[in-house]
């Protein structure tokens, strides 16, 4: 099979790990039947995470192996022991991958080497029964279950980050100048096969009156042909790789034998390309290289042309790819060029940056109500239905602790307000229960589970999170 090497777009899909259980246990004491809790919380689930790393220059890797996850944290323990934190998973993508999701919105850039970005949060660790230990419950019977995570599915684009990108006709020349200029392969050859995929050279343009040397990165990208913008040549999915280019270099061939082409038409066709494609591209800085000087018809062609060009505003250097002839003023224009326009993001790292943490959208969603078609009210929120999945409302505690928690967040007053009832059926996830907010006709002991729950200091954050409102009566139970 033919595999691609140059794959610049991708589908992903990646999960965080999900987070350890928390622990129910008790103290074991000579003599004490039933020690404090002392179960600790689970450990939280690793994270997926992009590193842009300019040693990969393809997502070819993510597009043969799309699935990415990362390990579940470890299950709290006894003695108050927190379980191991999930192992993350690092995934290096080029310089340049965009991070979309499935309706094409950019979530982040990786557009800077060293950068991370956590792309799939692992879940939180469940908390063991220690922690649910307050002054009305003092012998919590429940933990929770760590936090599942679900799946999500990324969108990746590439759009490679290089200083100057080559724009030209197919066979203009533009791989034999990055060839030539590179210093990496410095070996010039007669390279007779078409340019299939975009790919880097970098260039050493010399040195900076400080001694530190300029970097030039080149791109060269598959010939343009006059209707690529619109899909009809084989250029257009490369046009994006130029889009991040901060110099445009024209690469036209004065040598070319095909009675309707001439260096000035060329420019205007691929000028008009550019802006079909994106009209800033032609508010870059520009340079034009009239390039196979080393064939006699290309001189004559070059001393003819080049008078149009330049009165056209664009600044014209001569050169063969071949003979070397112009090369070493074309490279020192363009690492003046470079340089004048600051330093390259290729090269500026920021390894130790705080990584950028994408969460699924959603999560910070308001709270919502919904009335069902058999009269139950639904709660609908992402954080809600977690608190849910996370604890056992299988026990009776963790029941009423729940119902003391969703009080404190105010989700007892939003389902008051929609019209929710003593008696009525609540909804959450996957759970259903009798709706009472009238506490004070519960037992004694039912009561106090509740009131630990709404009392519960820990439950802070989460709560805070939610957004909600802490309900002013709340006062009063006091
Ligand atoms: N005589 C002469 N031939 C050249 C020069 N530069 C490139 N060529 C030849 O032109 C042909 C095309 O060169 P490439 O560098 O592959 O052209 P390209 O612009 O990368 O072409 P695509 O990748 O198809 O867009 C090759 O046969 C080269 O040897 C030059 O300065 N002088
Ligand atoms: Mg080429």
């Amino acid at each position: 099979m033919n595999a691609p090497s140059f794959v610049d777009e991708c589908t992903v899909h990646v999960r965080g790990g999900d987070g350890g259980a928390g622990s129910v246990s008790f103290r074991r004491e000579a003599h004490v039947p039933l020690g404090g809790p002392d179960g600790g919380d689970g450990g939280e689930g690793g994270s997926v995470v992009f590193l842009a790393d300019t040693n990969v220059t393809s997502l070819v890797d993510l597009h043969r192996a799309p699935h990415l996850r990362a390990d579940r944290g470890g299950s709290g323990s006894g003695q108050g022991r927190t379980g191991a934190r999930g192992d993350d998973r690092l995934v290096r993508v080029p310089v340049g991958t965009i991070v979309r999701d499935l309706e094409g919105r950019a979530l982040s850039d990786l557009d800077v080497a060293g950068r991370r970005v956590i792309v799939a949060p692992g879940g939180r660790g469940g908390r063991g029964n220690r922690s649910f230990a307050n002054r009305f419950r003092r012998i919590p019977s429940f933990a929770e279950r760590g936090e599942h995570v679900p799946e999500s599915m990324l969108r990746l684009e590439l759009r490679l980050i290089a200083d100057v990108g080559l724009v030209g006709y197919p066979s203009a020349g533009k791989s034999s100048l990055v060839r030539r200029l590179s210093a990496a392969t410095p070996r010039v050859e007669a390279w007779p096969f078409t340019t299939l995929t975009p790919h880097l050279g970098v260039m050493r343009a010399g040195d900076r009156p400080d001694g530190s040397p300029i970097d030039v990165v080149l791109a060269d990208v598959p010939g343009l042909i006059e209707g690529a913008a619109e899909g009809r040549g084989l250029g257009n999915r490369f046009l994006r790789h130029i889009s991040r280019c901060r110099v445009l270099l024209h690469v036209l061939d004065a040598g070319t034998a095909e009675p309707d082409r001439d260096p000035v038409r060329d420019l205007d066709v691929l000028l008009g390309e550019l802006e079909e494609h994106d009209p800033a591209l032609l508010t870059r800085r520009q340079l034009v290289v009239l390039n196979k000087v080393d064939l006699p018809d290309a001189v004559t062609m070059a001393s003819m042309v080049r008078g149009t060009l330049e009165e056209r505003g664009f600044e014209v250097l001569e050169v063969s790819a071949v003979s070397g002839v112009g090369l070493d003023a074309l490279r020192f224009r363009l690492g003046q060029l470079v340089d004048e326009l600051g330093p390259s993001l290729e090269v500026d790292i920021e390894r130790d940056g705080e990584p950028v943490v994408l969460r699924p959208l959603g999560h910070a969603a308001p709270v919502r109500i919904e009335t069902e078609e058999d009269g139950a009210f639904r709660v609908v929120s992402d954080r809600v239905e977690r608190w849910v999945a996370m604890l056992p409302v299988e026990e009776p505690g963790a029941a009423r602790y729940l119902q003391g928690r969703m009080r404190r967040a105010g989700v007892e007053r939003a389902l008051i307000a929609a019209g929710a009832r003593q008696g009525d059926t609540v909804v959450i996830g996957d759970i259903e229960w009798a709706f009472r907010p009238e506490i004070d006709d519960l037992p004694p002991e039912e009561r106090e589970a509740v009131l630990a729950g709404e009392a519960d200091d820990q439950d802070a954050d989460l709560i805070a999170e939610l957004g909600l409102e802490v309900d002013e009566w709340r006062e009063g139970i006091r």
